[in-house]
């Protein structure tokens, strides 16, 4: 079992190691010092535009990985992703194809910033490659969210209420500088997404490994159990909008997994343990819970709680989780970058 504390990987002047190995083993961390290990053994020139066709070839990368790389807001990643951008034929294709495209050649990653700088970059060179389509980029850059909203509401099993076209119409009022883009267009690429959905890169590295890298917060806490009330210290990691719990710090696998989509977190009193906070569903109280987690026998099972009452150590730390998982909660980032791009097209009209 790998250690999570492994994230640095072996040294990058570990002689045995390969160059193209770096790459390939890398995880977001590392990527940065494998191009540059790369560059400067020859192995890849430095020329920018070169890095750039080296990530869109692909080969045997971290698609997660190249995301990370590419977002970046470092003038030298900024201009590679350019490059990268231009990569892609875009001419003569309508928006969804190009986004099929544009979103198999790396995995998006879940920092708002990034996700704009790449959209942004998506849909100059959109525009660029398919004059007269839309009437600013920034017409591109909203349809494209929508799009990518749209693939998810009608093939993601957890989404129950699937849109019907005319409410892709409605979402779609006014962002052509103010006007309307045509039906036909909205139907087409309706229709598209409908048929086929968008296919995302999975994370060939270890997913879950990557996510436990970059928690938004992590520590020990007491839980209570759903059925069986017995208070268990747990390793928690708050991440991705989930809350994961183990048994030791090292463990890779989590005892359970809270996804922590509409569930919302306050303050409670408990008898017997200091500093609780509960996890709850405001919209279905009495109903279970959505999560998962291992049985006695190393099976996946689904969680059984009613609502999920920790405790912390002291209450800075409650309030500092609270803090934590509440702004995971609320942290959209599609929503934010969407409806500022919208203020911004009806402030110019
Ligand atoms: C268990 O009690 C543990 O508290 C489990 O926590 C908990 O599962 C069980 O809840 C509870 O019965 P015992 O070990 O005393 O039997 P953990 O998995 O952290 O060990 P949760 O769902 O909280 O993980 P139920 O609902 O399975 O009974």
């Amino acid at each position: 079992m790998m250690s999570r504390d492994g994230r640095a990987g072996p040294p990058l002047n570990c002689p045995s190691l390969a160059p193209q190995n770096v790459l390939t083993h890398s995880l977001g961390v590392l990527f940065p010092q494998g191009i540059q290990y790369l560059t400067e053994h020859k192995v890849l020139s430095s020329d920018l535009r070169e890095i750039a066709r080296f990530l869109y070839k692909g080969e045997g990368l971290n698609k997660t990985a190249i995301g990370d790389y590419l977002g970046e807001r470092d003038p030298a990643n900024l201009q590679i992703l350019q490059a990268f951008v231009e990569c892609h034929p875009f001419a003569n294709l309508n928006l969804v194809q190009a986004l099929r495209q544009f979103l198999w050649s790396f995995r998006l990653p879940g920092e708002a910033q990034k996700i704009d700088r790449m959209m942004e970059a998506f849909a100059n060179w959109y525009c660029q490659c398919n004059p007269g389509v839309f009437q600013s980029t920034d017409t591109c850059y909203v349809l494209s969210f929508s799009v990518i909203m749209l693939n998810t509401s009608l093939h993601n099993p957890n989404v129950k209420d699937k849109p019907p076209f005319e409410r892709f119409v409605a979402m779609n009022r006014g962002i052509n500088n103010g006007g309307d883009l045509p039906e036909e267009l909205l139907r087409n690429l309706f229709e598209s997404i409908k048929n086929e959905p968008f296919s995302i890169p999975e994370d060939d590295g270890n997913d879950l490994t990557h996510t436990f890298f970059n928690p938004s917060r992590e520590g020990w806490l007491l839980k209570l159990g759903g059925r069986v009330k017995t208070w268990k210290r747990r390793w928690f990691i708050l991440t991705d909008n989930c809350l994961y719990y183990f048994e030791y710090t090292t463990d890779k696998e989590p005892l359970g997994i809270i996804p922590l989509e509409n569930l919302s977190v306050r303050k409670v009193e408990d008898p017997k343990k200091p500093n609780c906070f509960e996890l709850f569903n405001p919209n279905c109280k009495g109903q279970k819970i959505k999560a998962c987690k291992t049985d006695g026998d190393g099976k996946v099972v689904e969680g059984k709680h009613q609502s999920y009452k920790i405790s912390a150590a002291t209450p800075e730390e409650r309030n500092l989780w609270i803090e934590a998982i509440r702004t995971s909660i609320t942290q959209d980032p599609f929503y934010d970058l969407v409806s500022a791009r919208k203020k911004k097209i009806a402030s110019k009209n």
